[in-house]
This record gives structure tokens, C-alpha cells and sequence, in this order.
């Protein structure tokens, strides 16, 4: 997540002048003539000015209540947030007035990132705008201060309860805390329901059908064909993730037995290791191959040196120094957020911020000393360098070239993390040999490749809901329709009608899209294979790792510095020489284990 967070949050007081209505055709005919190429560039000018001048202080806001989640802090979040977004809107409605101008391609560019620019546009009348930023800083809030109590003395936060599903066996315990988390989003769910009826108000004053649409605009490509392009992603992923189900389902069978996990049907939610069975690494034990593998363990060898959470982020940093990136400002490490602070409530949540789009840096997070959370400060810095490289833009094309970038970056870091890698840092002692890859690739699969349908199916969900296609009472059921049909996962229990499961997951109440995720799984592996054929890697690509490699540093910087000033398809030719997303490098970078996994699947029922 970046600066244009606080673009999230609603607003008030928007004055529109008639007439400046995108929708208003005859008065942009009578406008046109009025206006020249001059006044379009002194009016994105002017944009930039105003929106990076307010962007600041309404960071400071967003900073202050996400690690310290209280009253006073939400006012000024809420206020800020709502100021911000309502000077954009009231631009993107204004920018309008230029359709008619015939204006260079890179004014045209920062016109239409204007116009499509919010994720949730306030509507012109304040009570509403004001409304809105109220509800987005209280969803907030309530997520990030959400607890499960078992009894009135005894509560869990998030992350406790994260860090039990990742390791516990136990699934009686796995079930309490699986349905404890999710009534926190109960009563977040009427909150959620007026934001949509806001929000399409807003979009529509924009001149699109609904945030819906307006979320699907951003794509360099029709709205219409950009879920169609997800599709055919998907397509070419979906077999080698049903090998992957059904194995995984059969050894949860065996460990849990058939009456836990039936072996004709979605695997119950609750054992997969992931509070949202987003990910599956931390199951790697009750799933690994039966022949005994050497599959590094990043957490013993992170526990066993003694590493702590600000010795994970300087080593984190000391990869990025090792492609050639300068080194991060001090105040990053003298104002980041680290640790969980015991006294007050904080926004646990992982994010990367720039606050003041120039050198102030920070990460917020709670960091637990495992592997999972070491590569999740690799992501978060991937956030921070593309920030600093980017940097220099114009407002407008700061930012990824599509949102799935700024997701990719870290990550595409973190594929790095070889057994070759941990040697090289002193986390391992010695390298083990190609016959413990399956172990290796399995362990990654469960992370990445479980990963996929889910960053696929939260927007299939966002979509229908922020274009009205369903009404509030099938929000739930739509929801775990969606879960079964692409994950192949199922709730553990019955779920009851005030439910409201999409909310337990960050993302939804704090209105972050999540198709950059799915976008981030497929393109970090087309970015890995370009960084490792660059750095000149004769390894199998699961092998590769680019630490060290300044003219892999070299070709990725070149390709965060545009920003987003030029489509996405040239950024990723920038790197990969193609102009498409395509997963079949992930299909090149798994083949092993996709034959070890068919093999093992002979004879097993799959599907669900
Ligand atoms: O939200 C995140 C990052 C912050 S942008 C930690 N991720 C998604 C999630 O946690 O659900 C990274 C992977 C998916
Ligand atoms: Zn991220």
C-alpha cells in the first residue's frame, strides 16, 4: 500500500460548478473552444501542487491512527482523508472540461489517472463525503483493534490467533479461533453497506456505473476485457492448483482424518495453516514428501542466530544494497514500526509507507521472528524502493505501472531466498543437493501457488457487491460460493445469517482492491526469470537467486523509476522484454513438482 491510501477515505464539501458535469454534454460543447493545450498543462500543474501539498499532512494523520488506533486519532484521519479526496474528486470532475482539447498523449495520460484515480470517490453532497470518510476510518479502526474473547479475561488479537493457526494442530482450538476472529466483522457489515451506496454515488458523479467499474478501469485496457485477461491468467494456472488441492486434501485426510476432511469434498477452512486459508507453507510438515528432504527452515535458523526484528529488516535492506540501491534513510529505522507497542492499539496489518513522497520511509508492522514474516518485510520493502524510485514523477505517475507491480517487487526479491541465499548469510550451514527440490518447491507452492484463486476471488466478490449485483443478505453466501469454487475450500461450520466473513479480512473494511495480488503471484515470476537471465544465472530457476547482482539492480530500477508514466504493458517490456502477463514461467519454474504431484495424486479423487 502507498500514499494513495489516503486517497481511500471519503469526504466532504465538494463544490461543483454546473456545468462541470462529465456528464453534461452540451455545456463541455460550449467549453470546448474555450479551452487550450496551455490551460490543460496548468491545470495538471496546479493538481499536483494542491493534491502533493494536502497528500502530507493527511499521511502524518493516517500514520498516527494506524499505530495508535484511538478518538482523537480517528478525527484527524477521518478529516484529513476526506479533504484529500474531495479535492481530488472535485479535479477528476473538472478534468472533464479538457475531453475535447487535443492534447499530447502524456496529458491525456495524467487526465484519464485523474479521472480514474480514487478507489472510493466521495459524492458531491458534504453530509454524505463526510459521511463516508467516518465509516472508512471506523472500519478501520475496528479491524485493527479487533479481538477474540474466549471469556471476559480472556482475548486474543489477530495476531495472536494468526500465529496459533500457523502452528497448532489442534483442530478444535484451530475452530475457536477461525469463527472468534470472524465476529469481529459482524457488526462491520451495515458500515460496509452504506459505504457501497456512497461510494457508487460518488462513481457515478465521476461519470462511471459504479466503483465497480471504476476499480476495473485502471488496467490500461477496457474495463469490459480486463476480467477476461484474469480469466485466461487463471486458465493457465488452474490445473497445476488442482494437483496441488488434491494432494494436499489427501494427506489432511490421513493426518486429520476422513471424517475432519472428507476426501470428496472442499477442505474445511480452519486447517490450512492461514487464518483466510490464504496461504498453506505453515502445513508443509502434514503435506511434504514421505522421502526425507533437507527443505531449509528459516524460522529455526532466524531463532537459532539470534535474530531479532530489526536484524530481519537490516538484512532484508542488505539485499536491495546488494542489487545497488542506495541505502535507507535513517529516519526509516528511527520512525518505521516494527513491533507490536504493548499500550496501545496499532493496525497490524503489514504496509510500506512514503510519507512525504520524497525520503521519509517507514514500514508498520507487528514482525513475528518466522520465515513467513521475513519474506513479508522483503514485500513491504519491495513497496519503499519502488516509492523512492518513483519519486521524482509527476504527482499523477506516482505510483506502480499497474497495481500488481508495487505487490510484485519484494516479492520478486524474496524468490531469492534460496537455499544458495541463506548459505551465503550465514542462516544455513550447508547447501542441500538437487534431490531435496520437491520438498523445496512444495514448501514454495504452498505459499504461492495455494495463494492464487484467493487473490482472485476477493474482487470477484468486491465486483458483483460494488456494482449492486447482489443485495446485502447474499453478500455471505456469494462469498463462500466463491471460496468453493476456485479455492475448493469450505467454512468449518454453518455460518450464521448476521455473518459477515468477507470483513474478516483487512482488505475489504480498509477498501484495498486485491487483484493486485493475484497480478503480483503471476508477474514476480516472469520478473525473477527476466532479474536471473539478466544477472546471468545458469541455475534452474527455483535455484536462482540475483543477490549481489548490480546489473539486475540496474534493470529493475529502470523499470520502478517510471512510475507509472507510461502503460504497464511497456514497464514490463522495460524488464521482461514482453508485453504480457503470462503464467506459464510459473508453470516452467514448478514443472518437477507438478509431475511429482500428478504421481502422487494416481489413484486419489480430486476435485470437489
Ligand atoms: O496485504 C498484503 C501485504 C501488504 S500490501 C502484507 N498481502 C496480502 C495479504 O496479506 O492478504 C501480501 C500478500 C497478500
Ligand atoms: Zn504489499
Amino acid at each position: 500500500m502507498n500514499t494513495t491510501k489516503r486517497l481511500l477515505l471519503a469526504s466532504i464539501f465538494i463544490a461543483l460548478c454546473a456545468g462541470c458535469s462529465p456528464n453534461n454534454a452540451s455545456s463541455t460543447a460550449t467549453k470546448k473552444a474555450i479551452y487550450t493545450v496551455d490551460d490543460a498543462k496548468a491545470f495538471l500543474q496546479k493538481v499536483d501542487t494542491d493534491v502533493t501539498r494536502l497528500n502530507k499532512p493527511a499521511s502524518h494523520a493516517a500514520w498516527a491512527y494506524a499505530t495508535n488506533i484511538n478518538y482523537d486519532n480517528a478525527q484527524v484521519d477521518a478529516y484529513l482523508g476526506e479533504q484529500l479526496s474531495v479535492m481530488w474528486a472535485k479535479y477528476a470532475v473538472e478534468a472533464a472540461k479538457f475531453n475535447d482539447v487535443n492534447v499530447d498523449a502524456d496529458t491525456r495520460r495524467q487526465l484519464n489517472l485523474l479521472k480514474s484515480g480514487l478507489e472510493i470517490a466521495p459524492p458531491s453532497d458534504p453530509a454524505k463525503a463526510e459521511r463516508l470518510a467516518t465509516i472508512a476510518s471506523d472500519l478501520a479502526g475496528m479491524y485493527g483493534a479487533g479481538k477474540y474473547c474466549r471469556t471476559e479475561n480472556e482475548c486474543f488479537s489477530l495476531v495472536e490467533m494468526s500465529a496459533e493457526m500457523g502452528v497448532s494442530r489442534d483442530p478444535a482450538l484451530m475452530l475457536e479461533f477461525w469463527e472468534g476472529w470472524r465476529k469481529v466483522s459482524v457488526p462491520m457489515k451495515e458500515m460496509f453497506v452504506e459505504q457501497v451506496s456512497i461510494a457508487n454515488e460518488g462513481a457515478k458523479e465521476l461519470g462511471y456505473a459504479n466503483t465497480s467499474e471504476l476499480w476495473r478501469t485502471k488496467y490500461d485496457m477496457p474495463a469490459q476485457e480486463f476480467p477476461k485477461e484474469l480469466d485466461r491468467l487463471w486458465g493457465q494456472i488452474q490445473p497445476f492448483y488442482e494437483s496441488l488441492h488434491c494432494h494436499v486434501r489427501a494427506e489432511l485426510s490421513d493426518y486429520y482424518g476422513e471424517d475432519i476432511v472428507p476426501l470428496d469434498k472442499p477442505i474445511p477452512a480452519h486447517l490450512l495453516g492461514n487464518m483466510w486459508a490464504q496461504s498453506w507453507g505453515n502445513i508443509y510438515d502434514i503435506v511434504k514428501p514421505q522421502q526425507e528432504m533437507n527443505v531449509p527452515d528459516v524460522t529455526k535458523a532466524l531463532t537459532e542466530q539470534g535474530y531479532d526484528e530489526i536484524k530481519m529488516v537490516k538484512q532484508a535492506e542488505n539485499f536491495f544494497s546488494s542489487l545497488g540501491f542506495d541505502p535507507l534513510p535513517d529516519t526509516f529505522y528511527e520512525r518505521s514500526m516494527f513491533q507490536k507497542p504493548q499500550e496501545r492499539e496499532v493496525q497490524c496489518h503489514a504496509s510500506a509507507w512514503s510519507i512525504d513522497e520524497k525520503d521519509d520511509l517507514r514500514i508498520k508492522m507487528c514482525i513475528q521472528k518466522t520465515g513467513e514474516e521475513f519474506n513479508v518485510i522483503h514485500h513491504e520493502l519491495g513497496h519503499n524502493y519502488y516509492q523512492r524510485a518513483y519519486k521524482d514523477q509527476p504527482m499523477l505517475y506516482r505510483g506502480s505501472a499497474n497495481s500488481g507491480f508495487h505487490e510484485a517487487i519484494g516479492d520478486t526479491i524474496a524468490l531469492s531466498i534460496t537455499p544458495t541465499y541463506l548459505q551465503q548469510i550465514g542462516l544455513i550451514d550447508e547447501i542441500p543437493d538437487e534431490s531435496n527440490d520437491i520438498g523445496m518447491l512444495l514448501k514454495v507452492a504452498l505459499d504461492k501457488i495455494a495463494f492464487i484463486p484467493f487473490g482472485l476471488l476477493v474482487d470477484q466478490w468486491r465486483w458483483q457487491v460494488l456494482a449492486g449485483d447482489i443485495t446485502p443478505e447474499q453478500y455471505n453466501t456469494l462469498w463462500w460460493q466463491l471460496r468453493e469454487k476456485y479455492q475448493g475450500v469450505a467454512a468449518p461450520v454453518t455460518r450464521s445469517i448476521d455473518a459477515f466473513d468477507p470483513g474478516a479480512k483487512y482488505h475489504v473494511p480498509a477498501n484495498v482492491s486485491y487483484t493486485r495480488y493475484f497480478l503480483a503471484h503471476i508477474l514476480q515470476f516472469q520478473f525473477h526469470k527476466a532479474l536471473c537471465d539478466i544477472a546471468g544465472s545458469e541455475e534452474a530457476l527455483h535455484r536462482c537467486s540475483i543477490y549481489g547482482s548490480k546489473k539486475a539492480g540496474e534493470a529493475l530500477n529502470n523499470m520502478l523509476e517510471m512510475g507509472k508514466s507510461r502503460p504497464w504493458q511497456e514497464a514490463m517490456t522495460t524488464l521482461t522484454g514482453s508485453p504480457n502477463m503470462d503464467a506459464s514461467t510459473i508453470q516452467a519454474y514448478f514443472a518437477p513438482l507438478k509431475e511429482w504431484l500428478d504421481k502422487q495424486n494416481e489413484g486419489r479423487n480430486c476435485g470437489w
